[in-house]
C-alpha cells in the first residue's frame, strides 16, 4: 500500500502523532462500514491521500444543539476531523470559519455565486416554518429564507443531525415555530445522517462513498444511506439472543442488568430504529448507548421525541 502512503499524507498525519497502521485500520473499519471489501482499502486510504476532487461545501447551522458538529470535530479519532476538512475545500462554516458579521454573509454569498450548482450544502438543524420563519433568523434572514437561496443551488444537500434531517427537539410537540428538517421545509430531496448526535463515520462515509464512486449513496425511503441505516438496532444488538430468551431487565440497578439482560422492557426501542450503533460505536469505536446500559431511544427515526417517549417505557 505504499503507493497510496503520499509525502503529503504522511506529513500531515506525523505532524499529528498519527502512525500509518492507525490510519490503515481507520481506512479498514470505515471501508467495512460501507459494505465495501476489503480490497477497497487501498481505494479509500487513496482518498484521503491523494483526493482527485476536492468538492466545495457550504455548511450552514440552524437550530440545533451544534453536537453534530462537535461529534465531527472533537469526538472521534482526533486528527480525522482534520482529514476530511482536508478532503473537502469548506467555503463556509460558522463554527470554524475565522470570518464574522458582514464579511461572514459576503463569504456565505460569493460561495453560492461562484459554485452554483456545483458545491455540496451540508446542513445542521431544522427549520422554523411558521409565521414566515419569524422564530428562526441569522443576520436579519429567516432560517427559510437561506436554506432557499443556499439549498436550492446546491448540487447535493446532506443534513447531519436529525434536526435538519427531520426536525429533531426544535419539532417536538406543541412546535410553535413550526421547525421543521430541510428536505420537508423548502421541498428538496435530501441525504439525511439523522442521529443526536449522528455517528461522524456515517458522514465520513457518505463524503468518501462520493469521492470514491463519483456518487452519493443509496438511500431508504426516509433518505438514509442504505449502508448505515440499512438495518435495526434490535436486528445488530449483542443482547439481541437475551430478547428472544425473555431475559429482560425490568428494573435499573437490578441483577439483570448486571447480567446484561435485554433493555427493551425499560424502554429500548432499538425494535422500531435503524442506525448502525452497535457495529461502529462512539468514541473511538468504544462504546455505544446500550453497550453502556442504556436503552436506545431512537434518536436517527423521524419525531422520536414524540414517538417514541416516555423513553424508559416498553412501547406496547
Ligand atoms: Fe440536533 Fe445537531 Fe441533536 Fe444537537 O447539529 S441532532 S440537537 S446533537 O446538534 O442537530
Ligand atoms: Fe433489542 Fe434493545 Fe433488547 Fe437490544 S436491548 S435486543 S435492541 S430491545
Ligand atoms: Fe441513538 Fe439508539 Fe444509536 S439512541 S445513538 S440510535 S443506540
Amino acid at each position: 500500500m505504499s503507493e497510496v502512503w503520499e509525502k503529503g499524507l504522511e506529513q500531515r498525519l506525523e505532524a499529528k502523532g498519527i502512525s500509518r497502521r492507525d490510519f490503515m485500520k481507520f481506512c479498514g473499519m470505515l471501508t467495512a462500514t460501507l459494505g465495501l471489501s476489503s480490497s477497497f482499502i487501498p481505494k479509500v486510504a487513496q482518498v484521503f491521500a491523494q483526493p482527485k476532487t476536492r468538492p466545495p461545501v457550504v455548511w450552514l447551522h440552524f437550530a440545533e444543539c451544534t453536537g453534530c458538529s462537535e461529534a465531527l470535530l472533537r469526538n472521534m479519532y482526533p486528527w480525522i476531523d482534520e482529514l476530511v476538512l482536508d478532503i473537502l475545500s469548506i467555503e463556509y462554516h460558522e463554527t470554524i470559519m475565522a470570518a464574522a458579521g458582514h464579511q461572514a454573509e459576503e463569504n456565505l454569498k460569493a460561495a453560492v455565486e461562484k459554485y452554483k450548482g456545483k458545491f455540496i450544502c451540508v446542513v445542521e438543524g431544522a427549520i422554523a416554518t411558521a409565521h414566515n420563519g419569524a422564530y428562526g433568523k441569522i443576520g436579519g434572514k429567516t432560517f427559510l429564507e437561506i436554506a432557499n437561496n443556499v439549498c436550492k443551488n446546491a448540487l447535493a444537500v446532506v443534513c447531519i443531525g436529525t434536526c435538519s434531517s427531520y426536525g429533531g427537539v426544535q419539532a417536538a410537540a406543541p412546535n410553535p415555530g413550526g421547525y421543521k428538517g430541510v428536505g420537508e421545509a423548502i421541498g428538496i430531496k435530501t441525504v439525511n445522517i439523522p442521529g443526536c448526535p449522528p455517528n461522524p463515520i456515517n458522514f465520513v462515509g457518505t463524503v468518501v462513498n462520493y469521492l470514491l464512486l463519483g456518487k452519493l449513496p443509496d438511500l431508504d425511503d426516509k433518505g438514509r444511506p442504505l449502508f448505515a441505516y440499512g438495518k435495526t438496532i434490535h436486528d445488530q444488538c449483542p443482547r439481541r439472543a437475551h430478547f428472544e430468551s425473555n431475559e429482560f431487565v425490568k428494573e435499573f440497578g437490578s441483577k439483570e442488568e448486571q447480567m446484561g439482560y435485554c433493555l427493551y422492557e425499560v424502554g429500548c426501542k432499538g425494535p422500531d430504529t435503524y442506525n448502525n450503533c452497535s457495529i461502529v460505536k462512539y468514541n473511538e469505536g468504544t462504546g455505544w448507548p446500550i453497550g453502556a446500559g442504556h436503552p436506545c431511544i431512537g434518536c436517527s427515526e423521524p419525531n422520536f421525541w414524540d414517538k417514541m417517549a416516555p423513553f424508559f417505557k416498553a412501547s406496547k
